[in-house]
This record gives structure tokens, C-alpha cells and sequence, in this order.
């Protein structure tokens, strides 16, 4: 990965901030973007390599495209965007579920995404080459209950992962996706709104993905030979058969 620069949104947290740190390691310069800048510097001290912090929240469309053109010279060749910034907000029957955390779901996970990958993709198209890894969910391929509007989230950014493979096909841009199933990250505890209780409980019993383990995979995708492209990569923890069937050991 030396002399490659890697964009990875959600860098502040769980799998992106893994993810930096793995591809750093190997040499990348990598800019590192969130909406918390402590959590950014923390990580930043981590890493030894050249890297580039952007502060910015992926929903608003404005501060994404300023943001991405305030990047300096030395980090604008962007080789590789993971586009991993995203969070559930709520765990609700349709019926009770509050249009706020719908509002949220949707603004980041899929909008957000794809502001980003507006902004990027012109850096990446002029010089003919790049790679964008989206990180789906296992939500985007199945639904469960209460998944509702997380899962529309995910089934659309499937969507658009599909959609742009295509529309980029003739401009030698790599696109794919990694869904994984359950990781352990701060993911249950944004779910759940600070109810780290309730959050511990999705995983009691349970040997789950760390972030480490998408992180290696995402680095690993990201490895493979130019006239490869992993296109769709699902990923669950040895314990999940799918998004309602554990073998969880109480
Ligand atoms: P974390 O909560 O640990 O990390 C989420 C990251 O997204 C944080 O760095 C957060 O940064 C960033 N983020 C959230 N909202 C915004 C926003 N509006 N603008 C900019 N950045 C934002 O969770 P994970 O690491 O688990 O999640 C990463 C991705 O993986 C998500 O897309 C998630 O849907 C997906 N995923 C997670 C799974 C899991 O079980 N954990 C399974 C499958 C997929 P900050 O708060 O600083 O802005
Ligand atoms: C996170 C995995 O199954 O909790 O995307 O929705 S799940």
C-alpha cells in the first residue's frame, strides 16, 4: 500500500477506525474522517504514517463537498474510498419506530454515502483508477424484524454499490461491497441510544466479528490484482447463520 492514499469515512470508531489503522500500517497515507476530532487525533497518534484529518458530517451535502476539496496536495490522489461512515438508530416495530431515527438511518447511511462518493469520484475519474469498498450489512441482503428502515439503508446502498459498478465500468474504477453481520463496535450502543445493557445483550453469548476481523478483510479486498474485483463479500461470525439464527453459547 505505499504511495496509495486511502479516504476512510467513519474513522473515529469500531471497523473504520481498525480499517485506518491496517491500511496505515502497510504504508497507505490515510485521511480519516468523522464528526468527532478527539476520537480522530487519538487515532492519528496511533498511526505512524502520513495522515489527514476531515471533520465533517456525511449528511450535510455542502460541508462534504467543502471538506473533500480542502484536502491538501500531498493526500488528493485518492486511490481507495471506504465508505463506512453509518450507524442504526433504533430497533422499532415500523409502528412505533420514531421518523427521526428514520430521518438519521437514511440521511447517513445512504445519502451520506453517496455525497461522498460524488465528491471523491472526480479525483478518481480524471486520473482513470481507484476503488471504492461500500460497507453494506448482512441487513442489505436480508430483512428482520424491527430492521425496518436500517435495512432499507443497507438495501440501498447495495443498490448503489451495484449501480455504480456499473455506470463505472468503462472508467477503470473498482467498485464493491463488504456486508458483514454482527461486529462488535460502538454500533449496539448508538442503536440503543446509550443503553449499554441492552446493547451488551446482542452479543451475550456470542462470539462475534471484531472490527479487526472486517478491517483485515476490507485491507484484503483492497489487495487483490488490478483485474480483480471482489464485488460483493459477506462476512458473519462463525456463530450467525443469518440475521435471526445464533448458536449462542449461555
Ligand atoms: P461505530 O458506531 O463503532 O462507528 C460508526 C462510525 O460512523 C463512527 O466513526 C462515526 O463517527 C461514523 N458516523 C456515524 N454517523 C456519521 C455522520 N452523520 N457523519 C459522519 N460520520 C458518521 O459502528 P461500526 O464500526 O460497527 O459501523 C461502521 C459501518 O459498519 C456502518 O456503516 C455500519 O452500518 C456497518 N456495519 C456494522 C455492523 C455491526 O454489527 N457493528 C455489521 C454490518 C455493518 P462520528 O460519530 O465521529 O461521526
Ligand atoms: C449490523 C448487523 O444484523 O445488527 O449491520 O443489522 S445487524
Amino acid at each position: 500500500m505505499k504511495n496509495k492514499t486511502v479516504l476512510i469515512t467513519g474513522a473515529s470508531s469500531g471497523i473504520g477506525w481498525e480499517t485506518a489503522k491496517i491500511f496505515s500500517n502497510s504504508g497507505a497515507k490515510v485521511i480519516l474522517c468523522g464528526r468527532r476530532k478527539n476520537k480522530l487525533l487519538d487515532l492519528q497518534k496511533e498511526i505512524s504514517n502520513p495522515s489527514h484529518i476531515l471533520v465533517f458530517d456525511v449528511r450535510n451535502r455542502k460541508n462534504v463537498v467543502k471538506e473533500i476539496q480542502s484536502i491538501p496536495n500531498q493526500f488528493s490522489k485518492i486511490d481507495i474510498l471506504i465508505n463506512n461512515a453509518g450507524n442504526a438508530h433504533g430497533l422499532d416495530n415500523s409502528t412505533e419506530a420514531s421518523l427521526d431515527d428514520w430521518d438519521l438511518m437514511i440521511d447517513t447511511n445512504l445519502k451520506g454515502l453517496m455525497y461522498v462518493t460524488k465528491a471523491v469520484l472526480p479525483l478518481m475519474i480524471s486520473r482513470g483508477e481507484g476503488h471504492i469498498i461500500n460497507v453494506g450489512s448482512i441487513a442489505g441482503k436480508e430483512v428482520y424484524p424491527k430492521g425496518n428502515v436500517y435495512c432499507a439503508s443497507k438495501f440501498g446502498v447495495n443498490a448503489f454499490n451495484t449501480g455504480l459498478r456499473i455506470d463505472l465500468n468503462k472508467t477503470g474504477i473498482k467498485v464493491g461491497i463488504i456486508n458483514p453481520g454482527k461486529v462488535k463496535t460502538e454500533f449496539s450502543n448508538v442503536r440503543f441510544k446509550g443503553d449499554s445493557p441492552r446493547a451488551e445483550k446482542v452479543y451475550e453469548g456470542l462470539k462475534v466479528l471484531s472490527a479487526e476481523d472486517v478491517a483485515n478483510t476490507i485491507f484484503y479486498m483492497a489487495n487483490v490484482p488490478d483485474h480483480v474485483n471482489i464485488s460483493d463479500l459477506e462476512i458473519l461470525p462463525s456463530s450467525e447463520a443469518n440475521t435471526y439464527v445464533f448458536n449462542r453459547k449461555l
